[in-house]
């Protein structure tokens, strides 16, 4: 009996980490308090321009890949790459581009969400994230968020994001903003926010979002890594200089995560948006589920095939 509430209080103790050899006690501990984890110089400078290179030959047309969604910002018309075409700021859904996906299956990212999701891993949203310099619209800015809002599978716990920095991402380009602790809140409704002049597609924000939360901005060089829970409320601010801020992102989940049925929940709009975006790619008289289209854009990273998420 004494065995069994030592682990009921060490099962309480820990709710987001799993005993894993790659945590120190103080990194496990920071992350079940704050919901996110910074670790510094990940990834090599190397591997950072390797995939640099790749979103450049996608935004040039020179590879084509199945699956892959390029989203563009709706005010900013200046594109690094091709004159006369919106800026991109994002290319999403990059499992199946071989380069881009190594990302996913770096061992030593790898080995961090091995801590969150336990040993067999699903990728299941990618972004190479190109934020643009605003020309004052604001327009590049990213509300602050939940991105379980967007996930329709659980359990919440044993999902985590990894972001890495390809460029020194600081205060004056727009670096991710944390609301320390507030994974261990609830999914909020979220809604487009009523900005001036518009708001990118997709870029879904808390409604009656309170501004007076405590925040912490995270300044990273490149390289540097932090890993998120899904529930952390997170955003990021305007690019106000003349350079785009490129990161990458993954998220990944347990591959034996369940999907969750979302008819009765307010994401049911947002799975009708992304249906319609996924009809332009496949074709308007495609039938598709919503749990289908999340199948088609993950990608199985490592451990045991044939559960929920990694089954096709
Ligand atoms: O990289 C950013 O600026 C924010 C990205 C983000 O939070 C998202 O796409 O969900």
């Amino acid at each position: 009996m004494a065995t069994l509430n030592q682990n009921q209080s060490f099962n309480q103790k820990f709710q987001y980490t799993l005993d894993h050899t790659r945590l120190t006690p103080e990194q496990r501990q920071f992350y079940e308090e704050n919901g996110f984890l910074v670790i510094k110089k990940l990834v090599s400078p190397q591997k950072l321009k390797l995939y640099s290179d790749r979103f450049e030959a996608i935004c040039r047309k020179q590879v084509q890949v199945p699956g892959m969604v390029m989203m563009r910002d709706i005010a900013i018309t200046t594109s690094e790459f091709i004159p006369g075409e919106k800026a991109i700021a994002k290319v999403q859904d990059f499992t199946h581009d071989d380069v881009l996906f190594e990302y996913c299956c770096l061992p030593e990212i790898v080995d961090y969400v091995e801590c969150f999701t336990g040993p067999d891993i699903t990728a299941v949203h990618t972004m190479f994230i190109n934020k643009p310099p605003d020309t004052g619209s604001k327009s590049s800015r990213h509300p602050m968020h939940q991105d379980l809002h967007y996930f329709p599978f659980r359990p919440a716990d044993k999902i985590v994001c990894s972001w890495t920095a390809i460029v020194p991402v600081n205060r004056q380009n727009g670096c991710l903003v944390v609301v320390p602790g507030s994974h261990k809140g609830e999914l909020l409704p979220h809604v487009y926010p009523d900005w001036k002049n518009g708001v990118n597609k997709m870029y879904h924000g808390i409604q009656n979002y309170d501004p007076n939360q405590p925040r912490v901005q995270l300044e990273m060089e490149p390289g540097d890594t932090v890993f998120f829970h899904p529930i952390l409320i997170h955003g990021s601010g305007t690019n106000k200089t003349k350079h785009f801020r490129k990161s990458i992102s993954c998220h990944y989940a347990a591959s034996d995560c369940d999907y969750i049925d979302i008819s009765s929940l307010s994401t049911k709009y947002l799975a009708q948006e992304v249906a319609e975006i996924a009809k332009k790619r496949v074709g308007q008289d495609v039938d598709i589920s919503y749990q289908d289209l999340w199948r088609l854009r993950s990608r199985r990273v490592k451990g045991k095939e044939d559960l929920p998420m990694s089954r096709l």
